[in-house]
């Protein structure tokens, strides 16, 4: 049987292995010890399987509580798969994740289709706790791997008149049952302002907890855009589309009285049906009974992202 550090390799979970660097970090962000020393513990990450190893970022690193990875993983908004929270993980598992292609495409001096697994090494893995408040009002914290997505459209090299980008996710009725429900007009499609898409803040990401994405997390590639609604992350992405024209995205199709093509959080601005004041954090002691916490402007993220709209009226704009 194979040791390490003690533990048997089957007996250390995602979390577990999470918990322990964060004890690390959190003594690196504190004193000036650096990144390296996270990365003892990252060796952990070897004993799984389907690891991602990733040096954290303390830049991007939260005190708030993380969510746990059974919450993560079974608690999920992913309707090619059901409508339900709980239809992903059950679901998920007929998505088939390699081979997989990426396209890169449109105002760009360098289109490139992009196998998965040249793509994920592009540019350094990095572990980033961020929060994730989806427009329903729940929220979690989870540590997430990933780059920086302006690496690859910095590689694709956008032309003069680039000004957005738009993400397409795949919609295989084969591989998805909940494509067959004309919930919302598939395939499921997202947007974000150039700008936005190049701030430093917006993920691509291939894994959470030291692990790849499990598949209903949005395996084998997603998006996390952590100062916006949930569902500007989309999931199990196929293309990436740089255009000069706004994108029509699924949710502002399907009910744009509802969700804007912006969608940066703020309480100050209600769904036409309920406040976007407050927000459940899932797994909180006390359940459904704990008590809400405030929803933050940009969902805590306006240091980083508030200027990108200084001139913008964002009642308007939502
Ligand atoms: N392709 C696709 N991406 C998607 C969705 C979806 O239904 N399809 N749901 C979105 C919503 S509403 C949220 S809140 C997040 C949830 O991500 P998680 O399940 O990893 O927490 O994914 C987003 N990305
Ligand atoms: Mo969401």
């Amino acid at each position: 049987m194979t040791k390490n550090y003690g533990i048997t390799a089957s007996e250390i979970t995602p979390q577990e292995v999470f918990e322990k660097r964060r004890q690390l970090i959190k003594l690196a962000a504190a004193g000036a010890f650096g990144l390296a020393n996270a990365e003892v513990f990252s060796r952990h990450a070897f004993a799984q399987n389907n690891k991602l190893v990733a040096i954290a970022n303390p830049k991007y690193f939260l005190s708030d509580k993380p969510t746990s990875y059974k919450d993560v993983t079974s608690y999920n908004n992913f309707y090619e798969f059901g409508t339900d929270k709980s239809d992903p993980a059950r679901n998920a598992h007929t998505l088939k994740t390699r081979p997989w292609t990426v396209s890169v495409e449109g105002l760009v001096n360098k289109p490139k289709v992009w196998d998965i697994d040249s793509l994920i090494k592009l540019a350094p893995l990095e572990e980033r706790v961020y929060r994730l408040r989806c427009v329903e009002g729940w929220s979690m914290v989870i540590p997430w791997i990933g780059y920086s997505l302006a690496n690859l459209i910095k590689a694709a090299e956008p032309q003069g008149s680039a000004k957005y980008v738009e993400f397409i996710s795949l919609a295989d009725p084969k591989q998805m049952p909940g494509v067959n429900n004309r919930v919302l007009d598939w395939p499921y499609t997202e947007g974000l302002r150039l700008d936005e898409a190049m701030n430093d803040l917006t993920l691509l990401t291939f894994g959470l907890y030291g692990e790849i994405l499990p598949k209903q997390n949005g395996a084998p590639v997603r998006l996390v855009v952590p100062w916006k609604y949930g569902f500007k992350s989309a999931k199990s992405i196929v293309k990436i589309r740089i255009t000069d024209k706004e994108p029509a995205t699924s949710w502002k199709v399907s009910a744009p009285y509802e969700y804007g093509f912006y969608s940066n959080v703020n309480p100050a601005v209600n769904h036409p049906r309920w406040s976007q004041a407050t927000e459940r954090r899932i797994g909180a002691e006390g359940g459904i009974f704990a008590p809400k916490i405030k929803t933050l402007p940009f969902n805590g993220y306006a240091e980083q992202v508030a200027h990108l709209y200084k001139d913008m009226d964002l009642r308007k704009f939502f």
